[in-house]
């Protein structure tokens, strides 16, 4: 694998902690010769960040919250001045609901917490994938790979409105990938099983979730992030140079199974 991705130049958003799918992405990334920037949400998680952006001699980190227009124009910026005007790579590992809208019932979700899951978890991919266009056009091309979840084409308990982020994650990805592909950039998206990541430790049941795909998978076994990475860092090759569009399976077949 190592040296696939000599001289390519990609953008990781996502990365909260080691545990992080993003993480694991990256680090395949980094072995096969990519020189990769980093962003960031929040104070808590800078350090974290910066450390394990180091450790693969990450030429720039800085912080985005994707909710916010301006965040995310300095971002493309200051990666523009750092890779030269140009970007090969973007992982998009993104996603945001209120704690407690991922319990209870979907019904009651309300209104702004609705609209909140989709703009984290959602549009910025859009924003995201708009704003690599032109620096991705300046490399004749590019890949962009976003992190999705079964709940968002089936009903999983009280996945509820991430469940409806992902339907829109899921469509944006064909969306992106009809304009982008025009300019040879492709959009795909993996959908993991249950990984055992900061965002899916919080959530009450988790263990059960692993357990189940234990039972029921057609591998019987659950996954792990570096999983992930092996695929993702498929996706993000040129041997996947005719695949855009599409949703890759990382759950050891679960999706697969009508009982
Ligand atoms: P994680 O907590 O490590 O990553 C989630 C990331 O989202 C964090 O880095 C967090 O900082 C970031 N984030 C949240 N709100 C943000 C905002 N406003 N602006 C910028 N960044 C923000 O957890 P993870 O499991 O690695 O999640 C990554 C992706 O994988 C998500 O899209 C998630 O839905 C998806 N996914 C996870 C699983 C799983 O079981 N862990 C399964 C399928 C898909
Ligand atoms: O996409 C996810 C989880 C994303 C997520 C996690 C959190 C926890 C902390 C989004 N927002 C938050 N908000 C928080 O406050 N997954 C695919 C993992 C996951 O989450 C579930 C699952 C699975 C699987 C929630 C309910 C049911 C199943």
């Amino acid at each position: 694998m190592t040296g696939s991705y000599e001289g390519k130049r990609g953008l990781v958003l996502g990365v909260a902690n080691r545990r992080s799918i993003a993480w694991a992405i990256a680090k395949r990334l980094s072995s096969g010769g990519a020189e990769l920037a980093f962003t960031y949400q929040g104070e808590r998680i800078e350090k974290n960040v910066r450390d394990l952006a180091e450790s693969v001699s990450s030429p720039l980190v800085t912080e985005c919250d994707v909710r916010s227009d301006e965040d995310i124009e300095r971002v493309f910026r200051e990666v523009a001045e750092t890779f030269d005007g140009g970007l090969d790579l973007l992982v998009h590992s993104v996603a945001y609901a209120a704690a407690e809208d991922l319990e209870g019932r979907f019904t009651d979700t309300p209104r702004d917490r609705f609209w909140l899951a989709l703009d984290i978890s959602a549009y910025s991919l859009v924003s995201c994938a708009r704003a690599a266009e032109p620096l991705m056009e300046a490399r004749g091309g590019g890949a962009i790979l976003t992190m999705t979840y079964l709940g968002g084409e089936r009903t999983v308990p009280h996945y509820n409105v991430m469940g409806v982020a992902k339907a829109t994650l899921d469509a944006s990805v064909r969306y992106l990938a009809w304009d982008l592909g025009q300019k040879s950039i492709r959009v795909n998206a993996i959908s993991a099983g249950p990984v055992r990541t900061l965002a899916a430790r919080s959530i009450a049941g988790f263990p059960t979730m692993e357990a189940i795909v234990e039972e029921r998978s057609p591998l019987r076994r659950h996954i792990e992030a570096d999983d992930v990475g092996a695929a993702a860092a498929y996706l993000l090759s040129d041997d996947a140079r005719n695949v855009t569009g599409t949703i890759l399976y990382v759950d050891s077949g679960y999706h697969s199974m009508g009982m």
